[in-house]
């Protein structure tokens, strides 16, 4: 793409209607693919449709949604849409109960996503002469193998260093000149801790620029605690395994949002009540269709995830649409006496008192047959023992809480190092509430 800010210049600026014939060309096609899988055929049968009734972008609405349930379901194979020996490699998600979620990739689909997550590297203004270390689980998780790719096809050196060890991602980041990082947020805030006890200052010390967090829930808040931590940009990156992995959104330098490539997906976002489609800047579930997907294309997946469109063009150039960032998957939402609460807006309300570190755990009980919510944040490094002043703080942060989430939370301020990291996604509600 030589010194073009796209790195795909003919798919990235394209106009509204040329994404949107684009679309419909490749929505067809799609479903006509679809047509080789049995669970495709049984679902269509149901649905009373064939491929011939898809002559619009709209009429995608007259398709079937799918769920992960579908995946579970049909696993591990049955979704499959090409054969076998076809397919090339196996990603799987975690699943805590049941049978996990398996998603196949032919050649081509490697390839198309490597195209994905490199295009959003280049967007954020890398090059080959980059270093780029990917900081993220490998193995299963996607958003290892899934950058690794993504970066070599960019054609930056990347460094495969994998989730943990601290004091090893820090010698590599000086000396291999490591310029940019991929990694979860709340690993990126432990790796900067560990830096400040080893004494190195990131700014001064390393040649970093760009991080590409994402992979949970963060915000903005927690953006620009990392940015001004670590003297970079930071930028957010939405990736899941049912849609490849990392590359399916991502923000551009403007950081008003992620574009989700429509180019690769259709993206709907709907009432998950209703399943009726919600206005532009209203709050619904994101659902998306795979366009050019060989192994397993998905149809109106109903990802869970909460978040809402902002806009369809942008001062960057690119007119594929901006949603915001996620709120939460619906399943994180809790009801706590009545009111919806997402773990996010307790973050907001934490990362703006300076007195406070990065880590936090909300723990919700029962007692005396009324829900209680409790939350242990970690102090600054510049933990004080004054008992006055952490009164105050606490009263402040409950105060502030309350605002936000209407209800009165019980807050604990802890010593920094207290509570537990996880190597992944970090885990930030725990529930002990009683089932009745
Ligand atoms: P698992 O399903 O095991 O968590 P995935 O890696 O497929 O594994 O997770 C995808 C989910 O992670 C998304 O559906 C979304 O909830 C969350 N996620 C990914 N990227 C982001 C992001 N940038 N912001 C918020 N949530 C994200
Ligand atoms: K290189």
């Amino acid at each position: 793409p030589g010194e073009s800010p796209f790195f795909n210049p003919e798919r990235e600026t394209m106009s509204r209607e040329q994404i949107e014939a684009f679309q419909l060309e490749r929505l067809k096609e799609t479903v006509r693919h679809c047509m080789n899988n049995a669970f495709y055929q049984k679902k269509f049968k149901e649905a009373g449709i064939t491929p011939d009734d898809i002559q619009t972008l709209a009429d995608v609405r007259k398709l079937p949604f799918t769920t992960k349930q579908d995946l579970r379901e049909t696993y591990p194979f049955g979704m499959c849409c090409v054969p076998m020996r076809d397919c090339v490699r196996l990603h799987s998600s975690s699943g805590t109960t049941g049978n996990p979620t398996v998603i196949l990739h032919t050649k081509k689909d490697l390839d198309e996503w490597a195209n994905q997550v490199a295009r959003n590297l280049w967007m954020v203004g890398l090059r080959p002469d980059d270093v780029f270390q990917n900081s993220s689980g490998y193995g299963m998780f996607t958003g290892g193998l899934g950058f690794q790719y993504g970066a070599e096809k960019l054609g930056m050196l990347t460094v495969p260093a994998a989730a943990g060890n601290s004091l090893r991602q820090i010698k590599f980041i000086k000396d291999f000149g490591t310029t940019a990082i991929h990694a979860v947020p709340s690993y990126v805030t432990r790796l900067y801790e560990v830096m400040q006890e080893q004494g190195v200052d990131p700014r001064r010390d390393t040649k970093l620029k760009v991080l590409a967090i994402g992979a949970e829930p963060h915000s903005e808040e927690q953006r620009k605690r990392i940015e001004d931590m670590m003297g970079v940009k930071a930028y957010n990156s939405f990736g899941m395994s049912e849609m490849c992995g990392p590359g399916v959104g991502f923000e551009c330098p403007e950081q008003n949002g992620l574009h989700f490539w429509e180019d690769y997906y259709i993206v709907e976002i709907v009432d998950p009540e209703t399943l009726e489609p919600v206005p532009d800047g209203e709050i619904g579930e994101l659902v998306l269709t795979t366009l050019c997907r060989e192994a397993m294309p998905l149809l109106r997946y109903r990802t869970r995830d909460l978040t809402r469109v902002l806009g369809r063009s942008c001062p960057c150039g690119r007119n594929h649409v901006r949603l915001d960032r996620m709120r939460g998957r619906s399943d994180d939402m809790m009801v706590l006496r009545g009111v919806n609460i997402f773990p996010i807006q307790i973050e907001k309300i934490l990362m703006q008192f300076k007195e406070l570190g990065n880590n936090y755990l909300i723990t919700l009980t029962t007692d005396e047959d009324n829900d209680n919510m409790t939350v242990e944040v970690e102090l600054a490094e510049m933990f004080t023992d004054d008992y006055n002043r952490l009164q105050q703080l606490s009263k402040d942060i409950t105060r502030a809480l309350k605002d936000e989430i209407l209800l009165t939370p019980r807050v604990k301020l802890v010593p920094r190092g207290t509570l537990p990291v996880s190597e992944g996604k970090a885990v930030r509600v725990v529930d002990k509430r009683k089932v009745y």
